[in-house]
């Protein structure tokens, strides 16, 4: 402990990578401060603590897209002789907001008692400042300031939504994942402007839970992931329901009586379309303005404004530290930031040397159908090893239950693996419980198993995750 600081570690974020530290640290003695504060988005949305997982990503989202696959088991309750369902009964959007604004609080309540109950924590809910390299200014909704100081400084104030800058009033003429889980009134006929995780894991369930959806899509699906799983997932989605625009983004977006007309140019030609609500997702940029980073000497990305950090989580000054979405380059997932806050106080005080590793991290798009997966891309795959040095198997089939309903489409698994030494590179799969079955299969390929090992694993029948441990057929 040095007795020059008020704490030993002081962490500006309360999201997954930020309480984490202030855990880990709080486990070991530490004296910890934390400052968390929500900046509302442009329509007044606020919530409580845990940052972006719980309130506005993850947990919301991953709600609602269950209800959306409840819904769709309605046609299987009815073929299989479940009495009293209605296979188009309409879904009520006010019940399932205030259901899940009903569980999030319940996690925010938890937060709020162990931050206020457990020794050794000091929780301000207030917005925090770098003022010097030790010392944090921390400013109340009021603008009122105080000033503490601390030995190391941890900086995890994550990413919200972004927003482009050419089209007029955009921010209060359009919503994002910040206001669409609480929002009060049903989102009715919506375009979703965007064509990654976010945006295609909305439209899905929004389509699901019986609205009208379209996704405009600037250039290609789900960039950075398996573009052959990327079409297949947009072609499952058409077969639900949702429309796509491909090759275009919003021009001009106006309120007509309350509703937005929305214009854009395809080729050559001017087209529009009336929507209740237009959802943007089209990216997230870092909370890093007005931190004081650059009075301090912490280096950011100028186009990004992400934090730069090396290996160590260690930012330019070499007290400060960032973690989780704030940082340059990092994957933008939860368990990524919860593990990089543990090896960070494992470090720091445990002589730890282990640092996080950001490659083969198992990850899930929750699509209507969903898709896992970890390693290389068939295309990544491609331009590091060449064509002819890999193998790349794949699978397509329907899953048992299916057939109750004649569900339409088809799932599909790949399996990229190098012909040199049989490692397996690059695991991919679109069907359901997606996250479940890939959880597994993540730590084979951490293991870096071979091909001929998961040969010789005897599948669990009838499932869908046997498919991945029978792959004869490559391309
Ligand atoms: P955050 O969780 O964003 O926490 C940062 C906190 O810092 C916030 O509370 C913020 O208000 C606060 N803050 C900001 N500036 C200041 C300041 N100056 N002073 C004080 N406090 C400040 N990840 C998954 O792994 N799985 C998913 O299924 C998944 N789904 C998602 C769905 C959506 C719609 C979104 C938006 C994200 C999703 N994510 C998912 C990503 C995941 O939520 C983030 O990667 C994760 O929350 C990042 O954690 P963090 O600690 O870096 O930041
Ligand atoms: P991503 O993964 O950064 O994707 C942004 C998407 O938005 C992508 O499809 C972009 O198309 C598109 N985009 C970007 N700018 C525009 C404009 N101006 N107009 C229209 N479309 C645009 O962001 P997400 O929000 O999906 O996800 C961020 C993280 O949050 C993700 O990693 C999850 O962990 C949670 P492009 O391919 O660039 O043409």
């Amino acid at each position: 402990m040095n007795p020059q600081y008020q704490y030993d570690i002081f962490v500006i974020g309360g999201g997954s990578g930020g309480l984490t530290v202030v855990d880990e640290a709080q486990k070991l003695g530490k004296r910890v401060g934390l400052a968390d504060y929500i900046k509302p988005s442009p329509h007044g949305t606020q919530w409580g603590t845990g940052g972006t997982c719980p309130n506005v990503g993850c947990i919301p989202k991953k709600l609602m897209h269950m209800t959306a696959l409840i819904g769709e088991i309605r046609h299987e309750l009815t073929a299989t002789g479940w009495q009293g369902v209605d296979p188009h009964s309409k879904h009520d959007w006010n019940t399932l907001v205030n259901e899940v604004q009903r569980q999030i609080k319940g996690i925010n309540k938890a937060n709020d008692d162990w931050l206020v109950s457990t020794n050794g924590i000091t929780y301000y809910n207030k917005l925090g400042k770098l003022k010097d390299d030790h010392t944090i200014e921390l400013i109340d909704k009021d603008g009122q300031s105080e000033f503490v100081t601390a030995e190391y400084i941890v900086i995890a104030v994550g990413s919200r939504p972004s927003f482009p800058t050419d089209i007029p009033n955009v921010k209060l003429l359009t919503i994002t994942s910040d206001d669409l889980f609480s929002l009060k009134k049903a989102p009715g006929k919506t375009l979703v402007v965007g064509a990654s995780y976010v945006a295609l894991e909305c439209a899905g369930f929004l389509t699901g839970l019986g609205y009208d959806v379209t996704v405009m899509v600037r250039s290609i699906l789900l960039r950075g992931f398996d573009q052959e799983m990327a079409e297949r997932i947009g072609e499952f989605m058409k077969i639900q329901g949702t429309k796509f625009i491909r090759g275009t983004i919003p021009n001009s977006i106006e309120d007509v009586d309350g509703k937005r007309l929305v214009k854009w140019v395809l080729n050559g030609q001017e087209q529009s379309d009336i929507f209740d609500t237009v959802l943007l997702a089209i990216g997230r940029s870092a909370d890093t303005q007005n931190l004081g980073l650059e009075q301090v000497g912490v280096q950011t990305n100028k186009e990004s404004g992400k934090i730069i950090a090396n290996d160590a989580d260690s930012t330019s000054v070499s007290n400060i530290f960032a973690i989780g979405d704030c940082v340059q380059g990092r994957l933008e997932l939860t368990p990524t930031a919860i593990m990089c806050g543990k090896r960070l106080i494992k470090r720091l005080y445990c002589n730890g040397n282990q640092i996080m590793e950001y490659s083969d991290v198992s990850t899930t798009v929750f699509t209507p159908l969903e898709y896992g997966c970890v390693g290389y891309s068939e295309d990544a795959a491609i331009k590091k090893f060449g064509k002819e040095n890999l193998k790349i198997f794949t699978s397509e089939f329907t899953p048992l239950f299916w057939n109750f309903a004649n569900r339409k489409g088809t799932c599909y698994a790949k399996l990229i693996v190098k012909k040199e030494d049989d490692i397996i590179i690059g695991f991919h799969y679109l069907g359901p419980d997606a996250a479940e079955v890939t959880q597994g299969f993540g730590v084979v390929i951490k293991l870096k198993a071979k091909k001929n090992d998961l040969d010789n694993v005897v599948g669990i029948h009838p499932s869908v995750a046997e498919e991945i441990v029978q792959m004869q057929t490559w391309k």
